[in-house]
């Protein structure tokens, strides 16, 4: 069965209990079984994490036992050459999400580290950008 792993970042934990309007209403265990139910022919490997190295060893660990990985860095998306050089080494294509757009918010998210390793970066589509990311691995790559 062909494997997509979900990697999401620091905080992303808290959604749907704060900030509703900017990242939704819905938690990330929901937003998850979303994709699966979207995708029911398909596995979805899950892994959260608030702590930088252990975003980069999910990123080894799936780079080698999946299809390709969507990846919502969250902050560090900003930040961490560590998260970019993770996804640069891994051979499968990473596909970055943000729910909002980080271009319509403050200067400082207006720049993705990580985003020019991946093959592409959705913004502003909110839950659905992961569905968009989780088709275009499955069906277009
Ligand atoms: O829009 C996105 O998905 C972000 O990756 C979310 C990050 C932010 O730093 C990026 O610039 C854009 C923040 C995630 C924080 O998530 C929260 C969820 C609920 C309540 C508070 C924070």
């Amino acid at each position: 069965m062909p494997t997509i792993a979900l990697v999401n970042g620091p905080n992303l934990n808290l959604l749907g209990q704060r900030e509703p309007g900017m990242y939704g209403a819905r938690t990330l265990q929901q937003i998850i079984e979303g994709i699966q139910q979207a995708f029911p022919d398909h596995h979805f490997p899950h892994f959260q994490s608030n702590h930088e190295g252990e975003l980069v060893d999910a990123i080894q660990r799936f780079g080698a036992e999946s299809k390709g990985i969507v990846i919502n860095p969250a902050a560090y998306g900003h930040t961490s050459v560590a998260l970019r050089d993770a996804i640069a080494a891994v051979r499968v294509p990473v596909i970055e999400v943000h729910l909002s757009n980080i271009y319509a918010r403050e200067g400082f998210r207006h720049t993705s580290i990580t985003g020019g390793a991946c093959a592409g970066v959705i913004s502003g589509f909110g839950e659905e950008g992961y569905h968009m990311a989780v088709g275009h691995l499955l069906f277009h790559h």
